[in-house]
């Protein structure tokens, strides 16, 4: 990494102060660093853990905090995020807005990328603000996005907001509620994924029973929520202390909290209009300065730190390991040679024995995988059946219910665009839960099954050359990188073109029924055969996808260790053949490292240490 690489690592980290008055990311970071030039010193026998601290760092630098904000519409959600980057730039509106979430983060200047969900992107960067709003509201407003024709997927923001500086994504929902039922299933597919929610309600109307159902089931699924009032620019001081007991109430019998949630009460108009009048006083009144620095300090915090202590420990883990090595090195310079090169030959018979166990394993893999995709292929054939069922039953029903054919054709399709995505989304979080779960198990087993043959091999070598070793545990390398997505898909819904019921009509009923509910029996069948096609594809494709990548990193694991454990027996073996007489040097340049390594794995200790402390 070069100086100008390091400046922009510097400006990007999120910047909470500890005690100490630095910032623990800050001096993690300095520490990998120094660890990772140490490696480079030592040489390219250690290229693994150079690239492996190099991993470290970037995973510091490009660590985010996904906040979703949630509630029904016109609870002022968008509102609220204008107040908090300082701008109107989120079409606040009084119609349904589409089911399209907009990404909020950090970056030097305004950007808005609008992702479609054929894969193409369009950008729009400007610093005029009208120009960037009016942007945004073509694509997201149910006004001019009508159904979401235009195909987009999702929006991202990037904005210079210093709250978006310190690392959190803020991310603008659909409203849930009755008036478009698939947007609720969408939100709480994309849930699990965030790490906060700020949840909206205000007084104008009260809470729902649907906003109760829905929190509900947000607690459920998210880790830290926030609740917030908003609107009490309507409420009198007295309106607003009954307006909030009667919320604590309902969270205490519907919800079961204790009643000792904070609630934060804004006003999030009022909070948007002391940011664009630079009013602070007013911003402290709205109540939008208390969320801010809970938002902040709470949130970035407590995310900041538990990645710092795994972090931390894993790059105490990496320092072990080169140590070891560093070690293994030492002892082959100073071994009789004979001696050596015996102990040498029982290394690479343990070598061979773990490679015919990494094959046993990936064997096994193999039927994992195959076990997998038949979970998939029958799980598809159920939702067929029951989609279709449901998907009949309905439409049928619509034909025995409406007496005028001629109103037929509009009213299945308005019930085919109601039922349809939600449908699916349903059948598509079935389908990833059942599958996701048996993939896990089977890349776990895997998992611990190349842990045990890589501590094997370390173990090996300690022992044979005599040098002391404390495995430490070294955090799986199974991690799926979790940005959040959105899963409410472009669900097909198209019926046949030709208009039905024109020639029914001149039939009679009986006939003109039966023909009806056969011809819309057929499109069923092809919506449903579209729509399981498109799932069962996209998800067999994840699972190929996943298998195949993570057996080629266990692969490597293995294969990069062995080699490398073996590689400095080797070139302490040739030093000794070619210069026996400079020996003494590098044997003190190595001693020198293995200080410098203790220290700093001290060092990560510490942190580690502290942080749990602090918790
Ligand atoms: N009086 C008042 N109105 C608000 C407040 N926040 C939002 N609104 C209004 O509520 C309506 C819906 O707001 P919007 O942000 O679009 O809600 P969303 O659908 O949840 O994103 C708009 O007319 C806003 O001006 C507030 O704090 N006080
Ligand atoms: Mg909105």
């Amino acid at each position: 990494m070069n100086d100008h690489d390091q400046k922009i690592v510097t400006n990007t980290l999120p910047t909470q102060e500890t005690t100490a008055g630095k910032t623990d990311s800050q001096e993690l970071l300095s520490k990998l660093r120094s660890s990772r030039e140490l490696f480079e010193k030592l040489g390219d026998e250690w290229v693994q853990e150079q690239k492996f601290l190099g991993d470290l760092e970037s995973r510091l630098i490009s660590a985010r905090f996904h906040l979703a904000v949630l509630g029904q519409f016109k609870r002022g959600k968008s509102t609220l995020l204008n107040a908090l980057l300082g701008e109107k730039l989120l079409p606040s509106a009084v119609v349904p807005l589409t089911s399209i979430p907009t990404f909020l983060s950090w970056g030097q200047k305004h950007l808005i990328k609008i992702f479609f969900t054929d894969g193409s992107v369009k950008e729009q960067a400007t610093e005029s603000h009208d120009e960037l709003s009016a942007f945004l509201e073509r694509y997201v407003t149910e006004s001019n996005n009508a159904n979401n024709h235009l195909g987009v997927e999702r929006v991202e923001v990037a904005h210079p907001s210093p709250l978006l500086q310190k690392g959190v994504i803020l991310i603008d929902t659909p409203g849930i509620g009755s008036t478009l039922q698939h947007n609720t299933e969408a939100t709480l597919n994309f849930l699990p994924q965030c790490d906060g929610a700020l949840f909206l309600i205000s007084a104008d109307p009260p809470i729902t029973q649907v906003e109760i159902e829905f929190l509900r089931e947000v607690h459920s699924r998210v880790a830290q929520t926030i609740l917030i009032l908003n609107k009490v620019d309507y409420l009198s001081n007295d309106d607003q202390q009954s307006a909030l007991t009667f919320f604590k109430k309902v969270l205490n019998e519907q919800l079961g909290l204790n009643g000792e949630e904070p609630v934060f009460c804004v006003s999030a108009k009022r909070g948007l209009k002391a940011r664009l009048e630079g009013d602070d006083t007013l911003w402290v009144d709205s109540g939008m300065s208390q969320l801010e620095d809970r938002l902040t300090r709470f949130f970035t915090e407590e995310k900041s730190q538990a990645l710092n202590i795994a972090v931390a420990q894993k790059a105490a883990g990496i320092l072990n390991d080169g140590l070891l090595r560093l070690r293994l090195k030492r002892r082959s310079l100073i071994l009789p040679l004979e001696d050596l090169e015996e102990r040498l030959n029982i290394f690479n018979q343990t070598l061979e024995e773990t490679e015919k166990q990494r094959i046993m394993a990936r064997d096994l893999l193999k039927g994992d995988r195959r076990r997998v995709q038949e979970t998939l292929e029958s799980e598809s054939a159920n939702i067929r059946k029951e989609t279709r069922d449901r998907l009949s039953g309905l439409t049928e029903e619509v034909v025995t219910t409406t007496s005028d054919i001629g109103l037929m054709e509009g009213k299945i399709q308005a019930l085919l665009t109601e039922v349809v995505p939600g449908l699916f989304n349903d059948a598509q979080t079935r389908l990833s839960n059942m599958v996701d779960h048996q993939v896990e198990k089977a890349l776990n087993t895997q998992q611990e099954k190349v842990s045990s043959l890589t501590e094997t091999i370390k173990r090996t070598a300690a022992k044979l050359f005599e040098i002391p070793y404390t495995s430490r545990e070294r955090t799986p390398a199974l991690e799926i990188s979790h940005q959040p997505y959105w899963v409410d898909s472009n669900w097909n819904i198209t019926t046949s073109p030709i208009p039905r019921g024109l020639l029914e009509r001149f039939m009679p009923r009986g006939v003109a029924l039966r023909r009806l509910k056969n011809l819309w029996q057929e499109d069923v069948e092809a919506i449903v055969l579209r729509n399981t096609e498109s799932l069962r594809w996209a998800k067999l494709r994840s699972v190929n996808d996943i298998f195949q990548r993570f057996t080629k990193d266990l692969d490597d694991q293995l294969e990069k260790l062995a080699g490398a454990t073996k590689e400095v027996i080797q070139t302490a073996h040739n030093h000794r053949l070619r210069h026996s007489d400079s020996t003494e040097t590098l044997l003190t340049t190595l001693d020198q490292f293995d200080n410098q390594i203790i220290i700093l794995q001290k060092s990560f200790d510490d942190i580690s240490q502290r942080e749990l402390v602090n918790f």
